[in-house]
């Protein structure tokens, strides 16, 4: 699977991150409770660095629940908080402000509120979670004189202080594993998919992992078979027919993406713990300052 960024995009979101992170006492890095490992962006680790970092994982409701417990124990080791949320219901959001209240001030006896900054890829719940951090009691606090001009702060309960435009990293992408993991939850937009492609690669996931998601799901007799072929008889039983009553291979691989962005074949996570190790399988990027796509 291809993937093309805009690396001039990037070093401006780099640029940016490393302006507001010397802002903020501690920054929450938002990760796809799917892809944990994916959906972190190991390249702005030397801005992030510079404080403590929280990771939340969202779309927790969509994950396999033992793996997403995995992955916490697993990413408490790296970074100083880590916890599941649903960013959509808000369920979880109580916890990680319990837990952030607990992160300390970066000037001792500082009287003003702890602040936090958002981070994360495209897609995975950053504005979702701002929202659901703010609730109701939430009140814009508007510019602080004499700390920067324009920047916007949302006071949280609890004596938080969130700033209000998050972080946009764009992963970079070390391989095609990742490229894959990035693209079946929706990080990457999917007008530059290619869905048959990717209903390939998920299908060969399932197969691997949980063949017998597909076979209650779709009410196949089995899973023997190519993933085309598989791709094929879904079309098939769901009606993605183009003239004549051949299959629609492309509408049927977007109906497949769909059910599993929707966890309609289940709660999956597509990492596992111990699994992901430093792949680099030959996918390059340049963090030039150009605006051209790579090729
Ligand atoms: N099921 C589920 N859906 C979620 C969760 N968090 C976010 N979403 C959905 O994911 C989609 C993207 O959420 P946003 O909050 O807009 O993500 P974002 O990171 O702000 O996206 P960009 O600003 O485009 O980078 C929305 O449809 C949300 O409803 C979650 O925890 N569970
Ligand atoms: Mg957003």
């Amino acid at each position: 699977m291809e993937i093309q960024w805009y690396p001039g995009q990037m070093a401006k979101a780099k640029r940016l991150m490393r302006e507001n992170i010397k802002l903020v006492d501690a920054v929450i890095e938002v990760l796809d409770a799917r892809i944990p490992a994916s959906s972190r962006n190991i390249d702005i680790q030397e801005i992030l660095e510079k404080r403590p970092v929280v990771a939340a994982l969202t779309r927790s409701d969509l994950a396999d629940p033992q793996a997403t417990e995995e992955w916490l124990h697993e990413l408490r080791k790296d970074y100083v908080l880590a916890t599941a949320v649903n960013a959509n219901s808000g369920q979880g959001v109580k916890t990680l402000i319990q837990l952030l209240k607990t992160i300390p001030h970066r000037r001792k006896h500082a009287q003003r509120p702890l602040r936090f900054m958002i981070v994360g890829i495209p897609n995975v719940g950053k504005s979702s979670l701002i929202n659901r951090l703010i609730g109701r009691s939430a009140t814009m606090t508007g510019d602080k004189p004499g700390i920067t001009k324009g920047k916007q702060w949302v006071r949280l309960a609890g004596d938080l202080e969130l700033l209000d435009t998050p972080g946009l990293l764009w992963p970079k992408i070390h391989s095609k594993r990742q490229a894959f993991g990035l693209a079946a939850v929706g990080a990457v937009k999917d007008e530059i998919l290619d869905p048959v492609e990717l209903g390939i690669e998920l299908m060969n996931f399932f197969l691997t992992y949980t063949p017998q998601s597909l076979i209650k799901r779709y009410k196949l007799a089995s899973t023997a078979g190519e993933p085309q072929t598989l791709l094929q008889e879904i079309g098939k039983r769901r009606g993605c027919l183009v003239k004549g009553g051949e299959v629609d291979l492309e509408a049927a691989a977007r109906l497949f993406i769909k059910d599993f962005r929707e966890a309609r074949l289940g709660r999956i996570t597509l990492e596992k713990v111990g699994e992901m190790g430093e792949e680099n399988d030959g996918l390059h990027q340049n963090d030039s300052d150009t605006d051209k796509p790579l090729s």
